[in-house]
């Protein structure tokens, strides 16, 4: 049996997969724990000017080999920070006018895709099962088929995938629904994004539709609840626990990004103090936003904004004992972030797109199942079709955050456990562990693309 080969942008550094801070790494890392031998290959994170093609770094701990590729200055910002980031992202989380389009950086992440081929293609075997991630590199398995890589290839997109209508105002929408043809099997967070790329084939004429499939990814509750516990007994948790004396606590964590709907969600904050005043000088909002992307014009505009907005209402509402949100821009370490999940009375996750938020998911593994807190969360989120039994809101609607964080920080004991086991079967059901073994067993199914054509 060959190995299974991972591509994906970032490689994680193996010195630090205990604290990823992004889904993907996250996901991957606790579906990796099945101790097969694996590669995962991809950018190292460096940028430097080299001349041809670098050599891989390459590293193994344990069953995982690392092999990382530098990018030039350049490169990184065509393919990565423009074309991934500042086009794609946009258009993929429905926000046509955050896009801003130039054809020189759909060469250079065409130029990157090549260089990846390249690079993977001259560490692989035949007999490998090569399982690419993401949006950053959708051409890369066409890009493998004409360097004469027979073996499967699987593709899953960890973001969300817009209808044909939004889809179509991508310039080079029908390149890359054509190079994806190369994949024996796509896989999308939930039912509405496979249908939505099936859509956009049809739209161009192309097959393909019956190598979709939503994969929705999970998280290894087990573990997670067990960090939460050990978590719980630690020192910053009982620092927390004594700064709010005993009164409700909601959190919120999220990478700063505009797709999580963080201004939104704290004007819908600022709507339950006004409307509900029984819960000033008493409920306290933890945001925990690491800065993400930081490069990116968009991104810092944000960051402005909310420093303004979270200025505001801390000024309006503070008392000199009391101050209504915690803001924190730093990461907080994984061991204890599980811990401060636990310590919620509400977690308040309310993205405006999401492929599908792990938080959501991490939030109910970390409860005490006798003291289990309540989950206010977006509907537009990947989560919200397994996760039904949270209170959904629109994330738009700043009253209709206001009215369920109401309702969650009143909901009695009750009731809140009644839905918390209803979603802790949710999360067990779907974990890491069985989304990686559910699309490889789907991939290892697949008619073997041998001639780099569409399979029959
Ligand atoms: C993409 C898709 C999809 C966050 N802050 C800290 C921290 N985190 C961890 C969380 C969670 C992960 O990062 C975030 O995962 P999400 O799924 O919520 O969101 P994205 O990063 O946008 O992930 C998403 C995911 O890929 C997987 O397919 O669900 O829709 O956008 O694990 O806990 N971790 C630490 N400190 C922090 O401050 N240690």
């Amino acid at each position: 049996m060959g190995r299974l080969v991972i591509v994906s942008n970032r490689v994680p550094d193996p010195h630090e997969l205990a604290q990823p801070a992004g889904g993907l790494t996250v996901a991957l890392a606790d579906a990796l724990r099945s101790g097969d031998p694996c590669l995962w290959f991809g950018w190292s994170g460096r940028q430097m000017e080299f001349e041809g093609d670098p050599a891989p770094n390459v590293e193994t701990h344990g069953s995982v080999t690392y092999a990382t590729i530098p990018l030039t200055p350049a490169q990184h910002r065509g393919y990565y920070q423009n074309f991934s980031n500042g086009i794609l992202w946009p258009l993929f989380h429905y926000r046509l006018g955050l896009m801003s389009y130039e054809r020189a950086d759909w060469f250079r992440y065409l130029e990157v895709n090549r260089l990846f081929a390249r690079g993977l293609a001259s560490m692989l075997e035949p007999g490998d099962t090569v399982w690419i991630h993401d949006y950053h590199l959708f051409p890369l398995g066409q890009e493998l088929r004409n360097l004469g890589f027979q073996g499967r290839i699987g593709f899953f997109l960890h973001i969300p995938l817009p209808p044909w209508s939004l889809f179509r105002a991508l310039p080079p929408a029908e390149p890359i629904l054509r190079s994806m043809q190369a994949y024996d099997i796509i896989g999308l967070q939930t039912e509405e994004d496979a249908n939505n790329l099936r859509g956009c084939f049809e739209a161009e004429g192309l097959s393909g539709a019956d190598r979709v499939r939503p994969f929705p990814i999970g998280i290894d509750p087990t573990q997670f609840g067990a960090d939460a516990r050990l978590a719980f007994a630690g020192e910053e948790v009982q620092r927390l626990r004594d700064s709010v004396h005993d009164e409700p606590l909601i959190i919120g964590v999220d990478r700063l990004d505009y797709s999580k709907g963080l201004q939104e969600r704290f004007l819908g904050y600022e709507r339950l103090l006004t409307r509900y005043p029984e819960h000033r000088r008493h409920v306290t909002y933890l945001q925990v936003a690491p800065v993400s992307r930081g490069e990116v014009e968009e991104y810092r505009l944000l960051r402005r904004q909310l420093d303004e907005t979270i200025g505001r209402i801390n000024g309006a509402f503070a008392e000199f004992d009391w101050t209504p949100i915690r803001y924190l821009t730093r990461p907080v370490p994984r061991s204890v972030l599980a811990g401060f999940y636990r310590l919620a009375d509400v977690a308040l996750i309310t993205p405006l797109r999401d492929g599908m938020n792990l938080v959501a998911k991490e939030y109910i593994a970390a409860q005490d199942p006798d003291h289990p807190g309540a989950l206010v969360l977006s509907h537009l989120a990947g989560a919200a079709p397994e996760l039904s039994e949270a209170l959904l809101v629109n994330p738009h609607d700043a009253d209709a955050i206001a009215d369920a964080l109401h309702e969650a920080l009143t909901m009695n004991l009750e009731e809140r456990k009644r839905r918390w086991t209803l979603l802790d079967n949710e999360v067990r059901s779907t974990t890491a562990g069985s989304w990686a073994r559910d699309f490889l067993t789907a991939l290892d199914a697949a008619d073997a693309n041998v001639d780099g054509q569409t399979p029959a």
